[in-house]
């Protein structure tokens, strides 16, 4: 077969640049008929979650305790140090849990009612502290964040905001200053006597910038609904980000989810909508912020920037599976119809627009300078279990759900050319939908 040939033209100040030649065999794709074909990885392992670092916080589901709950009298919770005066109250409750057996009731008497947590850290780290609370209907608890080395707040003490009886979901983003290796965690009652404060699932995690690339092609029309090409999107109140085709015409669409529900979905939508029966690479950035008001995301196609965003975030600390080609909701999977090719997420990376257009002409690299490759499916090799391996090393392999051998698509490699035309000093003026050679 030819290849379209590589060529320099200086009769307009512009010359055509052929993107296939190097990548002619760069990997394959995976088919999906629409309907209850899916693959999916439960549990990411590797380094910390795809999206966060390890877990930093001990026991901070409060379920290691010893003492007796809910007798006003301290109890003594595993990992964590209690700050109280002796009139202030911190102890176990088993009344009122966000989830597993037990909470932590803090309770303001002539003092605090609070306790503290100290975290090794690295300066410069942007960290999130998530945790869900309830208060009394009236106030709610406080939370404080210190710079332990140098003895400076970092955050000073703050109401949470949940002062519903009902558990609230909150999120704190902040920036490890310089020279703190040590950073304390500290939890209060609210300031009124007699209030208590109820918290549960507490967790500090790294953030990292994320970037995401995939080959895409879809067949049909979009009928009226959302289809996901992948995304970590689970059943009710475990959802964290996904790839769809949105608004019920099919933009393609990078967003969040910051609650784990659907309450608060930001994201960047493109403004083209990708037609069928055509190869696109779809590509976003996820940048996170220094505040939880100042998170940044881009998307593209074709290595051209479509849509971007500033807003809200982090994207919820959850645990929902990675799943291609639908969600993990029963009954509304938003099933997607076409092709799939190869898909890379990175970690700790802000791809540019030139790093994604350089995909965009000589395909994904398996490795960025910095950042890491956590997760790279091609879907090469010949059995069920090398299509769906994770050829990032990291052992994210997927497994499928009523895919028979992945349905790789032999000969539907999305790499083989696009035309892109330049001025002769570097500007893009035009580029060509990929062209597969056949
Ligand atoms: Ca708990
Ligand atoms: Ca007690």
């Amino acid at each position: 077969m030819s290849m379209i040939q590589s060529f320099g033209s200086n009769n307009d100040s512009r010359y055509i640049r052929n993107s296939g030649i190097a990548v002619t065999d760069k990997g394959k794709a995976v088919s999906f008929a629409g309907v209850n074909e899916r693959l999916l990885l439960n549990s990411v392992v590797g380094p910390g979650n795809f999206e966060t670092g390890p877990e930093l916080i001990t026991n901070g589901t409060f379920e290691l305790y010893s003492g007796t709950p809910d007798d006003g009298i301290k109890d003594t919770i595993t990992g964590w140090t209690s700050n109280s005066t002796l009139t202030g109250v911190d102890e176990i409750t088993l009344l009122s849990v966000k989830s597993g057996s037990a909470a932590l009731k803090l309770t303001r008497g002539t003092g605090n009612g609070s306790i503290k947590q100290i975290v090794s850290v690295t300066p410069g780290d942007r960290l999130c502290l998530w945790f869900w609370s309830a208060g009394n209907g009236t106030v709610g608890g406080r939370y404080f964040i210190k710079d332990e080395t140098n003895s400076a707040n970092i955050i000073a003490t703050t109401d949470t905001g949940a002062i519903s009886t009902t558990y609230t979901h909150c999120k704190i983003v902040f920036t490890v200053p310089v020279g703190c290796n040590s950073v304390g965690i500290y939890l209060f009652a609210s300031l009124t006597n007699g209030a208590s404060a109820l918290f549960d699932n507490v967790s500090l995690r790294k953030l990292y910038d994320m970037s995401f690339l995939f080959w895409f092609k879809r067949v049909g029309a979009i009928d009226g609904e959302r289809l996901y090409a992948f995304c970590r999107y689970n059943e009710g109140t475990n959802r964290m980000w996904a790839f769809l085709f949105d608004d019920y015409v099919g933009h393609l669409r990078f967003a969040v989810s910051t609650n784990g529900d659907t309450s608060s979905t930001p994201g960047a939508t493109s403004v083209t909508i990708p037609q069928a029966g055509r190869w696109y690479l779809g590509a976003a950035t996820y940048q996170v912020g220094s505040n939880s008001s100042d998170f940044l995301y881009k998307i593209y196609l074709d290595g051209i920037l479509e849509g971007e965003y500033t807003g809200v975030g982090p994207m919820f600390n959850g645990t929902a599976p990675l799943s291609v080609g639908a969600t993990t909701v029963t009954n509304n999977e938003h099933w997607f119809s076409g092709e799939i090719g190869e898909i890379q997420i990175i970690r700790g990376k802000l791809l540019t627009s030139d790093e994604i257009l350089s995909v965009f002409q000589y395909g994904i690299p398996f490795s960025w300078a910095n950042g890491t490759v956590i997760a790279h499916y091609d879907w090469r090799g010949s059995s069920d279990a090398h299509l769906t391996k994770d050829i990032s090393g990291n052992g994210n392999n997927l497994t499928g759900s009523n895919v028979s051998v992945a349905n790789q698509v032999s000969g539907a490699s999305p790499y083989k050319a696009a035309v892109l035309e330049w001025t002769t000093d570097s500007r893009l003026v035009s580029r060509s939908p990929i062209i597969e050679a056949r």
